[in-house]
């Protein structure tokens, strides 16, 4: 597994090429949909190897709340039989509904708040937004990092923030980001 590491505050940012679901951290984040309804992308991978507990889990979220998320919303339930302890579900923009940048922005700070509140120190997050929801990968990429980098700078209890990248390209594309940060 390709790796980049940098340290910013107390904690440090990697970039790792390679399937989320691997990763024995607190949380990985998953690029739900609003309605948490699991069915493509990472989101897929996760309940796979997860099991269905994730998706009951979700669906009781959405059933207690009485409505589905809203874009950039974070909420966690239990890693199922994934080595890592949580999943943070947030849903990042469709590109093209609005608004993205913000939102995206919006999607990465409520799940590193999520998993402070958890008292979490490690969280992986996926190049959320960048797949079936079509936002531009470098674009994305510098608003994920830019957000993780100041709250690492800000008061957090987290020590590890990882974006874990599936393919090349996106490895390539965050590394590129991570030299303009
Ligand atoms: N590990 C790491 N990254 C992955 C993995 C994996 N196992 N699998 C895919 N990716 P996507 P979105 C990357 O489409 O664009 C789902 O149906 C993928 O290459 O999963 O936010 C949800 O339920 C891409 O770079 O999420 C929503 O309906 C990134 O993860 C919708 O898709 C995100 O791709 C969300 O679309």
């Amino acid at each position: 597994m390709t790796a980049t590491v940098r340290k910013f505050g107390h904690g440090t940012l990697e970039l790792r090429r390679g399937d989320i679901t691997a990763l024995t951290v607190d949380a990985i984040v998953n690029a739900a949909n609003i309605h948490l309804q699991h069915g493509g992308g990472v989101a897929w991978a996760i309940v796979l190897k997860g099991g269905g507990i994730i998706q009951e889990e979700s669906d009781r979220i959405i059933i207690a709340r009485g409505r589905p998320l809203e874009t950039g919303e974070a909420v966690i339930t239990s890693g199922g039989k994934l080595p890592a302890k949580f999943v943070i579900h947030t849903a990042g923009p469709i590109w093209g509904d609005g608004d993205e940048d913000a939102k995206l922005r919006r999607a990465c700070l409520s799940s590193l708040k999520l998993a402070d509140e958890n008292k979490l120190k490690s969280v992986a997050f996926p190049a959320i937004s960048t797949g079936i929801y079509r936002f531009p990968l470098d674009r994305a990429a510098h608003i994920l990092l830019t957000a993780a980098t100041e709250h690492l700078a800000g008061k957090t209890g987290l020590e590890r923030v990882i974006f874990c990248l599936f393919d090349e390209k996106a490895f390539n594309a965050f590394a590129s980001a991570m030299t303009e940060i």
